[in-house]
């Protein structure tokens, strides 16, 4: 994409309302874009990022055999009062009239709708086991929605629903999703830490939270310092087999959010072990058992010919919020510091004198190399203007071409995690940006 030509809207002044650095530089950057409270519109370079990190969140949720289905976001009302929900969810929820006065409403969750579909279908044990998700927008009328995109009212989820036969089917379901969640969070460069947790208006009584550890994290929460070492991609995933030593390993070492905290246990780790730190939430899982199949009337033909009730989970990971928090874990003074998974441009070309022969010619041919996973700045703007944005947008790679250097064939690239600096051919420099 070239800079002169691109819908980049970045803004001079850091803007009043955001508190915390993620929400600053999204603006800043010209990510998003509020339209009313904790709405926002999704502008070229942050849409970018959300559909990698959705892509991202899709590949693993394929990877354990889930499918993709797509539901909408305005349910009725009707689905909610079978399962007990509709009062009981409150204010948060949206309520809607369509024009013959029929009740509908935004939907918070899916856990109704998905019930509803799969009891349409499903006949036999043998349409079990099954995990159905998708992605799509929520509506969540928060009372205080704040951090920009980490708190919204409208947000996008993943939200996934597995349907067992009994409970050691539930359990596996549930163990692959957690399996999946440590991948998913791991390949884009986060340190995601499950945790007990408390299960609030979706139900149950075995859930956890994957939260990562940001000082302006809305969660207080308390780990064992292990936890914190451990390398997720190492390890070959067999969604198949036997996934309990992996989950283990994660449950019996402490880590617990506030609401959970356990004095007794927490005090019985070496001083030198406690990290106590604040959280954000990522995701979380749920397993519920038959809490929307029952009242729903979800039922099945079992292998002997006896109903039987599917045992259900549900899995949620915060998309949208996810790209704040994936800045709010690398960012510096300067701007944002994509790790390269979820970076909106790989490379930024930086041409530092448009219109001269051979920094121009050096700079295309950059440019082509990497497009369309590349930025080609080739505005007629000041170098310290171009250098500045390049920090703020947080593209892993700078290639800056000046005409000194450009009739020498040189390019200086700059990797913009750590600032080092080298003075390259141009094969060298494409060679160098491909290595990662
Ligand atoms: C699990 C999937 C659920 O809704 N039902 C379907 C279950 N869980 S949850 O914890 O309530 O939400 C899942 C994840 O969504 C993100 N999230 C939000 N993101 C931005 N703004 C919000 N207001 C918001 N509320 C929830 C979180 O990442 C949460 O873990």
């Amino acid at each position: 994409m070239r800079l002169s030509r691109a819908f980049l809207p970045t803004l001079k002044e850091t803007p009043a309302e955001a508190q915390i650095a993620s929400h600053r530089l999204m603006l800043r950057a010209g990510m998003v874009r509020q339209t009313s409270a904790g709405i926002y519109v999704w502008l070229p370079l942050g849409w970018r990022v959300l559909q990698k990190v959705e892509q991202i969140v899709r590949e693993e949720q394929d990877a354990t055999g889930a499918q993709e289905i797509l539901m909408p976001t305005i349910q009725p009302a009707d689905l909610w009062k079978q399962s007990g929900r509709h009062d009981a969810y409150g204010p948060e929820m949206l309520r809607l009239k369509d024009r013959h006065e029929r009740e509908m409403l935004y939907g918070p969750t899916n856990e109704e709708m998905v019930t509803d579909i799969f009891r349409s279908y499903a006949k036999s044990y043998r349409d079990l086991p099954r995990n159905l998700y998708h992605i799509q927008w929520k509506f969540r009328d928060e009372i205080r929605p704040r951090f920009g995109v980490m708190r919204g009212r409208e947000f996008l989820m993943k939200d996934a629903y597995s349907f067992d036969l009994d409970y050691a089917g539930a359990r596996r379901s549930y163990q692959r999703m957690f399996v999946a969640y440590l991948r998913t969070f791991a390949r884009m460069g986060l340190k995601a830490i499950p945790m007990q947790a408390d299960t609030g208006p979706i139900g149950g009584d075995l859930s956890h939270e994957f939260l990562i550890l940001a000082e302006t994290g809305e969660s207080q929460v308390y780990l064992h310092r292990d936890l914190l070492a451990f390398d997720v991609l190492s390890q070959t995933v067999d969604y198949d087999g036997d996934l309990s030593p992996i989950v283990d390993f994660w449950t019996s070492r402490y880590a617990a959010t506030d609401e959970k905290h356990d004095a007794a246990a927490w005090a019985a780790i070496p001083a030198a072990d406690q990290v106590s730190a604040r959280g954000i939430e990522i995701g979380h899982i749920f397993y519920f058992g038959t809490k929307y199949s029952a009242p729903m009337g979800l039922q099945v033909s079992g292998p002997d010919g006896k109903m039987v009730t599917p045992e259900m989970g549900s899995y949620g990971i915060g998309v949208s919020r996810l790209v704040g928090a994936i800045i709010e874990a690398n960012h510096d003074e300067q701007g944002i510091r994509w790790p390269e998974p979820v970076a909106p441009f790989r490379l930024a070309v930086l041409n530092l004198k448009p219109g001269d022969a051979g920094a121009d010619a050096l700079a295309e041919r950059l440019y082509a190399a990497f497009d369309p996973d590349a930025v080609y700045d080739d505005r007629e703007d000041r170098a310290g203007v171009k250098f500045a944005d390049a920090d703020l947008m947080g593209y892993p790679w700078q290639a800056i071409i000046g005409p000194r250097g450009a009739a020498a064939g040189r390019v200086e690239l700059k990797r913009r995690a750590t600032g080092e600096r080298a003075e390259l051919s141009l094969e060298d420099a494409i060679a160098r940006i491909r290595g990662g």
